[in-house]
């Protein structure tokens, strides 16, 4: 039976309407100075924190709940007799519910014109104090920081007069990464204007990514190894991840999910949702690069088109739609080894034809209106640090695009480049991507020189049967000589798409004239390692 509950909210949202349910099953509501302005102005019975205490806010509030009174009827073991003995004796009530979310740290922080001493004011002292409190004694008392979780904690008392287990636990872990959230955006404050000068009272230009650290994450699994057999691994993912991000994924059926697996659905899935959903696109992938991306007028098409471009790499490959999956695609896709399969939407026909192939392991994650990618930031562990960048998520817009030689583009040969230049993107550097037809028609991916992915690119068409006379070809980064340009065009490509930028522009440029070939510059580069 929950008696008394403490609220103590900056955020005031839906408080009232939970107070108001809390006074009408009979909890006495105890609440600071704010809070409890609000509710008796309200007409909602509530004491005064410092009432209850004996004791006054103090120091402008930065002491309000700091008191024996309130951390021991938050702390005090229900289930010790010598607890319960020592509340008795002196005079301290138990408090079941606790309701608090903290000072504004962050937010008052983000704006342009937060002083160093507002920034200090706003680091709460009292507030995680007892959210700590309470979340440690969760075997007998509720905590809630977030006022989403108001109306399961009103549920569950209507229910049952008390709160379930399995709900104080995840209200308590819920508090132990916000309070650790919190003091990482502290920390992270601190250092970005350690260098300033904080005692001037302004707070300086912004260090720019420090929000990254102040993350938490939630374990999904516990995964057989890593990368390799030897190495041990897990799956956690954002607290709140994008919309349409892979770790929304429901795995609809197949085997447990690995660390590879993962990492590549991951590709596979930011790569096809690229693509707008009004243009059935597949993309299947083999070790992080893309073995085959085809756009065609349905699903089976786009598959059956991006299974032309390496059907030998696809062996394995992980394969991903933006459309819902369909049937007649399924029963193509089948007929292959997939190791993970990933879509919008599955229809009943193509569950059914999966549902004989245990062992795939089918995802299904919503896709969000619009695309783009769903990483706020990119992190990559180096010893003893982490590199930090904003994701590559520009896509060239047609006006930046700048034809340099003189021969144009045909509107057919633009759609080969720009459908070129968006996978290119995706495949690991150095990257040359041969298109044609809205698919891929040769990979070279992941080589030391540009050149040997040129070649490389049109070994692999060669050996999949397919011509590149007429071709379309991007670079994920300029020619840095005409060699690599030779190399593309010997094999048959007709026009060109990269960056530009390097210091023989003009040698590569002359030789696509030369060529009688149409080159594209981007003014973009996307090295992905
Ligand atoms: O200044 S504090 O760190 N000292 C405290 O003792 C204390 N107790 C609660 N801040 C404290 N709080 C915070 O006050 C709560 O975390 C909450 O954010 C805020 C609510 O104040 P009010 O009810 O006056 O609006």
């Amino acid at each position: 039976m929950i008696q008394r509950a403490l609220i103590s909210v900056s955020d005031k949202t839906g408080v009232a309407e939970l107070a108001r349910e809390l006074a009408a099953l009979g909890v006495e509501i105890l609440s600071t100075g704010g809070t409890a302005k609000l509710l008796a102005g309200l007409g909602i019975p509530v004491v005064e924190v410092a009432d209850h205490t004996g004791f006054p806010e103090m120091l402008d509030g930065r002491v309000k709940t700091l008191h024996p009174k309130i951390h021991g009827g938050i702390l005090a073991r229900r289930d010790l007799p010598e607890h319960m003995a020592a509340l008795d004796a002196h005079g301290i009530g138990r408090i079941d519910l606790l309701v608090v979310n903290l000072y504004p740290f962050v937010e008052a922080t983000s704006k342009a014109d937060c002083t160093f001493e507002n920034a200090i004011e706003n680091i709460d002292i009292g507030g995680p104090t007892m959210l700590r409190s309470a979340a440690k004694n969760h075997r007998d008392v509720a905590v809630v920081v977030d006022p989403a979780d108001y109306a399961v904690v009103v549920a569950e008392l209507k229910a049952a007069g008390e709160t379930s287990f399995a709900t104080r636990f995840r209200l308590a872990k819920k508090v132990f990464a916000h309070t650790a959230q919190y003091d990482s955006a502290i920390t992270n404050y601190l250092t970005a204007i350690e260098a300033e000068a904080p005692e001037a009272g302004v707070v300086p230009a912004r260090e720019q990514y420090p929000q990254v650290f102040n993350q938490a994450f939630e374990k999904v699994q516990t995964l057989r190894y890593g990368e390799n057999p030897h190495q041990t691994a897990a799956f956690y993912r954002d607290l709140a991840p994008a919309a349409g991000a892979l770790a929304n994924y429901v795995q609809l059926q197949g085997k447990e999910l690995s660390y590879n697996n993962i990492a590549d659905a991951d590709a596979a899935w930011e790569c096809v949702k690229t693509f707008p959903a009004n243009e059935p696109a597949c993309v299947i992938i083999k070790h992080a690069n893309p073995c085959g991306v085809a756009v065609g007028a349905t699903a089976l098409e786009a598959y059956s088109k991006a299974f032309k471009t390496d059907s030998t790499s696809a062996f394995g490959g992980i394969i991903a739609f933006n459309v819902p999956l369909d049937g007649a695609a399924a029963e193509a896709v089948s007929k292959q080894f997939v190791e993970v399969l990933i879509a919008p939407a599955f229809t009943p026909e193509a569950r059914a034809i999966f549902a004989a192939k245990t062992n795939v392991r089918v995802l299904e994650i919503a896709l969000p209106a619009g695309f783009g990618t769903s990483v706020a930031y990119d992190l990559k562990r180096v010893g003893g640090g982490i590199l930090v960048q904003s994701p590559d998520a520009k896509n060239v817009a047609a006006e930046e695009l700048k034809v340099v030689t003189k021969v144009q583009p045909t509107p057919a040969q633009m759609a080969d480049l720009m459908f070129a230049w968006k996978v290119a993107k995706f495949v690991k550097s150095n990257a040359i991507v041969f298109c044609g037809g809205g698919m891929t028609l040769g990979v070279g991916a992941g080589q030391m020189s540009r050149i040997d992915s040129a070649r490389i690119a049109s070994i692999k068409a060669e050996n999949a049967g397919l011509t590149l006379k007429g071709s379309a070809v991007a670079s994920d980064a300029f020619f840095p000589f005409r060699d690599g340009l030779d190399v593309v065009c010997d094999a048959g490509a007709t026009c060109v798409i990269h960056p530009g930028g390097s210091m023989r522009d003009q040698e590569v440029i002359d030789a696509a004239n030369e060529r009688g070939i149409a080159m594209v510059l981007t003014g973009t580069r996307h090295f992905r390692h």
